[in-house]
């Protein structure tokens, strides 16, 4: 026998809709539209929002009947919600503005939770509204009653369980004004089944959303010590963060008025174009030669927007050990957070670029010795030409025009995609950058093609992390999108995993390999009506290209490339900038010149024990 949708289990304590105030679930007997459930809609529309994405269920039932009479707001339904609320962040990363995921409670909303971390770390505008058990039933271990506010909150900016309906419209405005406000980040608004269901005759005046504050301007005195330290600086260098994308033409200008080389992080690529000589790439453990070298050499390092996470300094005491350091950032918690930092700047990006760029010298320092010394290092540290994984994706970015989005998965292809392709504005590169959530690039794609239908939304994967959202293929034609280019790079392997054990684990391959189980990628999107191609040289690859981006709506690239490939240059984990590997020392070239002090140069039969070493004093992980 089959039950009817979330019907309750034997045994489970059964809704008691016949409490005092408790409409008849799908009952009419009020007009949903003068429900909690019509206020909620009323509010979103009321702020704007008009794609929503989202998965039904029995507790959020209400919300669902509504919707049907606001036939302007677009529901996006994926196949799990942990690729609805990719998909909203995806959204949200390429557009600025907030993505909003709707679940329903327990399993629903548990299956956001990794999203919502994804979002807190990468600071995403973010709505997740789930429905929750009648409030009289909560805390009676109701079927599908989950704790979500409880579970959620380490990982939201602010979450609320709303008590009535009429405080709904009130409820809606203050968590899109808080995600928004500041340091952007995911707010979760929890709606018991009974208060969606309460009539609810809402003030069309509380509707109105509350603007998003605007960011600080800096303090005089903070700012004339900046000035002061950049004015003294011969060496100094600017580190741009995620926090300063939409500052990219105020921080642009700050640059070239005070000639200084600029270096923007995983999260910030896109905030300075890639194409202006004073680009020196990306730092940290899959950073390049020339902005890792510049890091250590620096004698003023200006960060703006950035957290000084553990992939970007290496290890902390040997972080810039030449350098007065300057923070801007909008959050007071992250300033000397991390690294010790000279000048502390609370205040906004674009406040504090526009007012140090006001401020520049009338003359442009030349700084010749510096950025010869950063042209030398910009040649250094290329990828093999041979046929691998870094060429496969040279080709692929290769294809992209300026306004194209590419997002990434997680692991040696998303660091290889980081490193060679090249932005020239903000909001074009989406990815998992605090919380390495693989799964995260395909559903992140589709997001943002919905938000920009007219540019490509192309996703690089790997062929472990495609695995982990595949099922959002079906998406793809539930919403009619055409504009997802998906490129699987199947190394057959876990693949950065797998360089850290063959690196720091003596070669010991254990529970990477995915290649004998994998799918048959192209049998696997055919099956949900997307075209695929398949690679597996660089000739071919330039053929395949051509199909895949010419084909009018989405279509899968799938690239086989060796296993043994790895990523460089890399800083181990536990090493200061300055230990950065320019090559492998094993397996790769024989040119080890750059390996730390102290470590040997390992002969081709030797276990990278030197490195094994740095990795385990500091814990590092994949
Ligand atoms: C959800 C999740 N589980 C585990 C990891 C750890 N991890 C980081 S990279 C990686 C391997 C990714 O393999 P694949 O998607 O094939 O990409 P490749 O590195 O081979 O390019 C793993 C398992 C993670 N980041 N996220
Ligand atoms: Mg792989």
């Amino acid at each position: 026998m089959t039950s009817p949708p979330d019907s309750p289990q034997p045994g489970s304590p059964q809704p008691d809709f016949r409490q005092p105030g408790s409409p008849q679930p799908g009952s009419r007997q009020t007009d949903i539209r003068q429900t909690g459930a019509g206020a909620l809609w009323a509010s979103l529309e009321a702020h704007g929002v008009h794609t929503v994405f989202g998965y039904p269920g029995g507790a959020i039932m209400p919300v669902y009947d509504a919707l049907t009479f606001f036939p302007q707001i677009r529901h996006i339904l994926g196949r799990h919600e942990q690729g609805c609320i990719h998909a909203a962040e995806g959204w949200a990363k390429a557009t600025g503005e907030l993505g909003v995921v709707l679940a329903t409670s327990g399993p629903g909303a548990t299956n956001l939770v990794t999203g919502l971390a994804d979002a807190m770390l990468d600071s995403v505008p973010l709505l997740a509204i789930t429905g929750n058990v009648a409030s009289f039933l909560m805390g009676t271990d109701a079927f599908q009653e989950a704790d979500i506010t409880g579970i959620t909150l380490p990982v939201t900016k602010h979450n609320y369980v709303v008590r009535s309906a009429e405080e709904l419209p009130g409820v809606i405005a203050e968590a899109i004004h808080i995600a928004r406000s500041g340091r952007p980040g995911p707010v979760l608004v929890d709606i018991p089944k009974d208060v969606q269901l309460a009539a609810c005759e809402y003030d069309p005046a509380s509707l109105r959303p509350h603007p998003p504050l605007p960011p600080r301007e800096p303090d005089a005195a903070a700012l004339a010590a900046a000035r002061e330290l950049l004015a003294q600086a011969t060496r100094p260098v600017m580190m741009v963060g995620g926090g300063a994308l939409d500052a990219a033409a105020e921080v642009t200008a700050l640059a070239r008025a005070w000639n200084i080389p600029v270096i923007t992080t995983l999260m910030g690529l896109g905030a300075f174009p890639a194409s202006d000589p004073l680009w020196l790439g990306m730092p940290g453990m899959h950073g390049s030669v020339a902005a890792n070298r510049a890091i250590s050499e620096a004698d003023v390092l200006l960060g703006i927007g950035l957290r000084f996470d553990d992939r970007v300094t290496g290890r902390v005491r040997d972080f810039a050990p030449q350098a007065r350091i300057i923070h801007v950032d909008l959050d007071a918690a992250e300033l000397g957070k991390i690294v010790a930092t000279h000048c502390p700047v609370r205040a906004g990006a674009a406040q504090v670029a526009r007012a140090l760029s006001v401020q520049a010298p009338p003359e442009r320092p030349p700084r010749t010795a510096w950025l010869e010394q950063l042209a030398e290092w910009k040649g250094r540290g290329h990828h093999p030409q041979d046929w691998g994984a870094a060429q496969a994706v040279r080709q692929v970015v290769a294809r992209l025009r300026p306004d194209d989005i590419l997002s990434s998965d997680v692991g040696q292809h998303q660091m290889l995609a980081a490193q060679l392709a090249r932005f020239e504005r903000p909001r074009r590169w989406l990815n998992s950058g605090g919380l390495g959530t693989m799964g995260f690039g395909f559903p992140a794609a589709i997001g943002a093609a919905l938000a920009e239908p007219e540019v490509v939304s192309m996703v690089i994967a790997g062929d472990g992390g495609f695995q982990m959202t595949a099922q959002e293929l079906a998406t793809l034609k539930h919403a009619g999108i055409h504009n997802v280019k998906i490129c699987i790079i199947n190394n057959s392997y876990l693949g950065m995993v797998r360089q850290w054990q063959e690196l720091f684990h003596g070669e010991r391959y254990s529970e990477v390999e995915l290649g004998p189980s994998n799918p048959d990628f192209l049998k696997l999107a055919d099956a949900y009506g997307v075209p695929g191609w398949r690679a597996e040289d660089s000739a071919g690859l330039e053929a395949a290209l051509d199909g895949w981006l010419n084909h009018p709506g989405s279509a899968l690239l799938e690239v086989v490339v060796p296993s043994q490939h790895h990523v460089f240059p890399m800083v181990p984990a536990g090493a200061s900038l300055a230990e950065m590997l320019e090559t492998g020392p094993v397996r790769a070239s024989t040119e080890v010149s750059d390996l730390p002090a102290g470590v040997e140069a390992p002969g081709d039969d030797m276990e990278a024990v030197p490195i094994m070493a740095l990795d385990a004093r500091s814990g590092g992980q994949a």
